[in-house]
């Protein structure tokens, strides 16, 4: 850099001159870089072209057109994602999920067209998240989410962030054409109205983008995104753009809607359309004119998968003319004239170096497998449950072996078992210690249990595992109190139980030492910054409500469902803890077992001492909204919430529901009551379409919590 500052002509007129040359050439380089991945320039060279026209219009603000390079990033929008109903319906796609499935597609295909030639455009199918641009004058208006198909969220200030997106089109207005076109791109046709084109694609998330993010997530204490899909689609939600700027998001766009007036009459014309006109379009398409020439693109996709820098979950077959599309039509969920032709998961080999026994809270002790890492389906993975010595004996994974690795349902990873053939005979087979590895205390496996338990209390092992089930997100939810931070507390001196997090002070976290050195060698510490956030999260923390205190404290056998019904049942820990065994076993949900459990927790000093400590902390073991109870006027009624809400959070709606009597589920059934809705819902809302459940949305949803009256009843 020179650090000269960019030259701003004098004049008005020169100024415009100016703006408008660098506007195109800026846009012709942007496009070839994102777009086309063939740049002409250097970076530097680029950057230089942006500052100078940053600097005209910092000069001259009333130059500033909205389709800009420099106007990518705005202000939020006033209302957050505002419902956009498609004009043509995004329909999704049916799925082959073998090859068996595809010819069976194919032949049907070829027996409805009776016999004529059939082409067919095989592309990749990208995970990512859908996107429907629509264009006037060839200026970018707006980006919308697929949401349900019919309606989905206007996300443009969101997309217009990402850089290969044209906010203008490299198109000229087309020629109006003769008579009238199905699917006019002209309104009326009125020469002075503006022309208007849809496009449609997937927006998604490069591999390297996406580990990098969830390596900042883990940096922050946050969790990660399960798949690049997940984080594709959560940058474009975001609520401020410049989030969704800061992600690294990507095209590839694959139809044009109303294709008809463009003058394009195949699935290869359309890509070549969104090509000329400045779209970023997947390279690996082909048109095959034999069935043969599909499967084999379909088995070469499954070979290249993990050599693409962004994620694919198949392989899209579309007939390629748009007339025998038409012919096709579609059924009421997708069009009959494409097919997604799902790839098995991913399965990679590796080594297992290592089987390590990690000690749960609960003093459980459950085998991990440890093997040289590997990139499967999207993420690097280094270590899998094995769950426990039986399993690893059924699967007979030696240390040593060569084994097969994936991820169950493209998240979990998985030990799929091992290569025998390979085998040289220097593999040990593992056998679960007789002493806790934490603590060396004695193994007991209790009668008909799998799973071995480490009997001491005190074992560091659980009492981590313990601290960090506290702070985890369905307990007591301290944001920013990610396992890292946990541990070097620990190490510190400075956390044993659960009531210390509401004694740490300022300089205890701005001063806690994270184990690693700054260049010059000094100690990095947590500082102050994180310090004043931890503490914030820490004292929201203590207006949680009861069940998930509950849960947080770890009562074996009491997980999140069981600690909302005694939540429910006794209000406030200190009825919980005088509560006979017979008291609580009348718990709907509380068995012999739990209510033994929750007694035996009673019964420990230390528990209660720990009870009381963060009780004096301020920290609230009571639920207040108890005391003059909403009247249950939706006892009997059973409700999932699918998709996202926008005025409650999931856990706040089922709450408020189950603070009536409802009962909040996570599955659709026939039994179910009622379906909310909210954005981008998933299966949920076609199950409940299916079984014929009323589908409320979130609106309706605030009228029922408002006024107590399940919808319909009149009750
Ligand atoms: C019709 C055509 C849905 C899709 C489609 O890469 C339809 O074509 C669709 F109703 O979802 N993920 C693609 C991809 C997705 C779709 C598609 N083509 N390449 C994808």
């Amino acid at each position: 850099m020179t650090g000269q500052e960019p030259r701003v002509p004098a004049s008005r007129e020169e100024a415009a001159s100016r703006a408008g040359k660098l506007r195109a050439e800026i846009r012709r380089h942007a496009w070839r870089y994102y777009a086309l991945d063939t740049p002409e320039i250097s970076d530097a060279a680029y950057d230089a072209l942006v500052r100078e026209l940053e600097a005209i219009e910092a000069g001259f603000p009333d130059l500033i057109t909205p389709d800009s390079p420099t106007q990518r990033v705005g202000a939020p929008p006033a209302e957050a994602f505002a419902p956009v109903t498609h004009a043509e319906r995004m329909y999704s796609l049916d799925n082959a999920m073998d090859l068996g499935e595809l010819d069976a597609w194919l032949e049907r295909v070829e027996r409805e067209t009776a016999g004529r030639d059939v082409a067919y455009m095989c592309e990749l199918k990208i995970d990512g998240s859908s996107l429907a641009l629509t264009y006037e004058d060839a200026v970018l208006v707006r980006a919308a989410t697929r949401g349900d198909g019919k309606t989905g969220e206007d996300v443009t200030a969101n997309v217009r962030t990402v850089k290969d997106v044209p906010l203008r089109l490299q198109v000229e207005r087309p020629e109006l054409p003769a008579g009238r076109v199905q699917g006019s791109l002209f309104g009326d046709g009125a020469p002075d109205e503006p022309w208007r084109v849809e496009v449609r694609g997937e927006v998604y998330m490069p591999k390297a983008s996406f580990e990098r993010l969830n390596a900042e997530q883990d940096e922050a204490g946050l969790p990660p995104y399960a798949n690049p899909r997940n984080a594709a689609a959560g940058a474009v939600r975001q609520k401020d753009p410049a989030v969704t700027a800061s992600r690294d998001l990507a095209t590839f766009m694959y139809q044009v809607v109303a294709p008809g007036a463009l003058g394009i009459t195949s699935q290869s014309e359309a890509l070549g359309w969104l090509r000329a006109a400045g779209f970023r379009v997947n390279p690996d398409i082909e048109r095959c004119d034999t069935r043969d020439a599909v499967r084999s693109f379909c088995e070469q996709a499954i070979e290249r998968r993990s050599d693409l820098p962004y994620e694919i979950d198949g392989v899209v077959v579309k007939v390629d003319s748009f007339a025998l599309q038409a012919e096709l039509g579609f059924t009421s969920k997708a069009p009959r004239w494409a097919i997604a032709f799902k790839f098995p998961p991913e399965e990679k080999t590796t080594i297992l170096r290592e089987i390590r026994v990690q000690v749960g809270r609960t003093g459980a002790l459950t085998p991990v497998a440890e093997f040289d890492p590997v990139l499967v389906a999207g993420s690097t993975i280094a270590r899998a449950t094995l769950h426990n010595e039986d399993e690893i004996r059924r699967k007979d994974v030696r240390i040593g072996d060569t084994i097969i690795v994936r991820k169950a349902g493209d998240v979990i990873p998985e030990v799929v078992g091992p290569v025998e053939g390979l085998r040289d005979g220097s593999e040990r087979e593992w056998r679960m210690p007789a002493a806790c590895p934490s603590c060396g205390s004695e193994v007991w496996r209790e009668e008909g249990e799998v799973v071995p338990r480490c009997t001491n209390a005190g074992c560091p092992a659980q009492r981590l595992e313990r601290l960090n089930h506290w702070a985890s997100r369905g307990a007591l939810d301290i944001e920013g109190m990610g396992t890292e931070i946990v541990g070097r507390l620990v190490g510190a001196g400075l956390l044993h139980d659960v009531a210390d997090y509401y004694t740490l002070t300022f300089d205890q976290l701005a001063t806690l030492d994270l184990g690693r050195v700054k260049k010059d060698g000094s100690p990095v510490l947590l500082g102050e910054t994180m310090a004043r956030k931890l503490l914030t999260s820490i004292e929201a923390s203590t207006d949680r409500p009861l069940a998930r205190l509950l849960f947080g404290l770890g009562i074996r056998h009491v997980g999140a469902t069981v600690a909302e019904a005694l939540a429910r049942a006794f209000g406030s820990i200190d009825a919980l803890l005088e509560a006979s065994a017979a008291e609580l076993a009348a718990v709907e949900q509380v068995g012999p077992k739990i209510a033994e459990s929750v007694r035996a927790f009673a019964e420990n000093p230390e528990n209660v001492a720990i009870v009381r400590r963060l009780q004096a902390a301020g920290v609230r073991t009571a639920d207040e909204s108890r005391g003059p109870q909403r009247e249950q006027t939706l006892a009997g009624t059973t409700w999932v919430l699918t998709g996202a809400l926008e005025r409650f959070s999931r856990t706040e709606a089922s709450e408020a529901l189950k603070a009536l009597g409802a009962k909040v589920s996570g599955s659709v059934s026939k039994k179910t009551s009622f379906v909310v809705v909210g954005a981008d819902p998933g299966s949920k809302y076609t199950a409940a379409l299916e079984f014929g459940v009323p589908v409320l949305s979130e609106d309706d949803l605030a009228v029922v919590l408002e006024t107590g009256m399940a919808p319909g009843t009149g009750q």
